[in-house]
């Protein structure tokens, strides 16, 4: 797998956690496009990285549809049977930012820390590939009662005492609404072996956990998976919830992200030369269909608060990113607090510190994001 990192990954990746290998692209590059060029996507894996041949692959649809079915590429791919749909969609690990949960309780959560994520652990790209929506018609429809679709990886992981495929499921309703993609290329080429060459699930406004990789059968199910990926894992406790209790029942299922943002620009600890005002840099994104409405960034630790312009913000788009630029007006020598938060199109913003929001799995870490920065004229 390492050897594919080398060749399909941009040399600068910060390389989190080597096996599985985890990795996302320095912070000066996040955000320098508003569509992630393919090499610095970042990787986010449980396990191995399988080599999947494209001529034996297939893909299986049983459970409850009407017509199971095994399908290929060329069928997959075979525009008299589907039509194809292209999307631009980001992809965001509810681990995005989980340093500042770590930093902020270090050692509470240690079991479950599964890579030390800064605000990279996002990204966005036009995928191309077949709406399961259509893909679920061929077969016939769902028969009565199921009202979930799991998806099977085919890379296998030990956790929980067990080897297990990469498992989770969505609600048939997600489907429905054509917001589950089956693609085959990104950014106009063909999917990279190591986010899920031949076939992945791309599940437009969840936590990047649902875009199931390397993606070759599809069962539809009465409940949600019970697989440890969607039952154990990915789940967002509240603050009595730890190592001491493990009590998996009161963890909410993580699907839609809520809505976050970054200053990727300037770093924290940097010193600005100010004249009069201080470029600032980063992304907004909101999931579940919604999408940054407003940006605001403070230089005063958040009590006066400067609307992005709105030519700053790159397009709007529902189910994508936007990146931000911004002149914030600073007369002020010494240490400043630079904050960002958005607000969604549903008026959602987002919690003033980590701490009003640290749980226990260290995912969604959507409070506003604050840095330091020391300002001279
Ligand atoms: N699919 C498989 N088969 N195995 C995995 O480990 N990781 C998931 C998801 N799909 C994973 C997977 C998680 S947690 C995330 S955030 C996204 O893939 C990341 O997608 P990327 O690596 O293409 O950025
Ligand atoms: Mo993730």
């Amino acid at each position: 797998s390492w050897k594919m990192v080398l060749e399909e990954k941009h040399p600068e990746m910060l390389h989190l956690l080597q096996f599985p290998y985890n990795g996302e692209p320095p912070k000066r590059l996040v955000t320098a496009e508003p569509i992630t060029p393919n090499p610095l996507h970042f990787v986010r894996n449980h396990g191995g990285i399988p080599n999947i041949d494209p001529e034996a692959f297939t893909l299986e649809f049983d459970g409850l549809v009407k017509h199971p079915k095994t399908l290929n590429l060329a069928e997959l791919q075979n525009e008299e049977l589907f039509p194809r749909q292209s999307s631009l969609v980001t992809i965001q690990c509810s681990g995005t930012r989980r340093i500042e949960q770590i930093a902020e309780y270090a050692g509470e959560g240690d079991e479950m820390i599964n890579a030390p994520w800064a605000e990279g652990a996002i990204g966005t790209a036009r995928w191309t590939g077949v709406s399961l929506k259509k893909v679920l018609k061929h077969c016939g429809g769902l028969i009565d009662g199921a009202k979930h679709l799991e998806f099977y990886g085919a890379d296998t992981y030990f956790k929980h005492e067990q080897v297990q495929n990469y498992l989770v499921s969505v609600p048939f309703s997600k489907v429905k609404a054509n917001e589950v993609l089956l693609a085959w290329e990104m950014n106009g080429k063909p999917l990279p072996k190591i986010h899920g060459y031949p076939l992945r699930v791309v599940v437009f406004g969840y936590i990047g956990a649902r875009s199931v990789k390397w993606l070759y059968r599809i069962k539809a199910i009465k409940h949600p998976s019970r697989a440890p990926v969607q039952a154990k894992e990915y789940l967002y406790f509240p603050m009595q919830v730890g190592k001491q209790n493990q009590s998996y029942s009161q963890g909410i299922n993580i699907q839609e992200m809520p809505v976050s943002s970054a200053i990727m620009s300037p770093f924290n600890k940097d010193v600005v030369v100010h004249h009069g005002t201080i470029n600032i840099k980063g992304w907004a994104y909101s999931g579940g269909g919604r999408w940054p409405e407003r940006v605001e960034v403070s230089g005063d630790g958040g009590y006066l608060w400067y609307p992005v312009p709105n030519e700053q913000l790159s397009k709007k788009h529902k189910h994508a990113w936007r990146t931000w630029e911004i002149e914030l007006p600073v007369d002020a020598e010494g240490w400043l607090e630079l904050v960002v938060r958005c607000w969604d199109n549903s008026l959602n913003t987002q919690p003033t510190y980590v701490r009003s929001a640290w749980n226990w799995g260290l995912h969604v870490t959507s409070s506003c994001h604050r840095i330091k920065v020391y300002s001279v004229n």
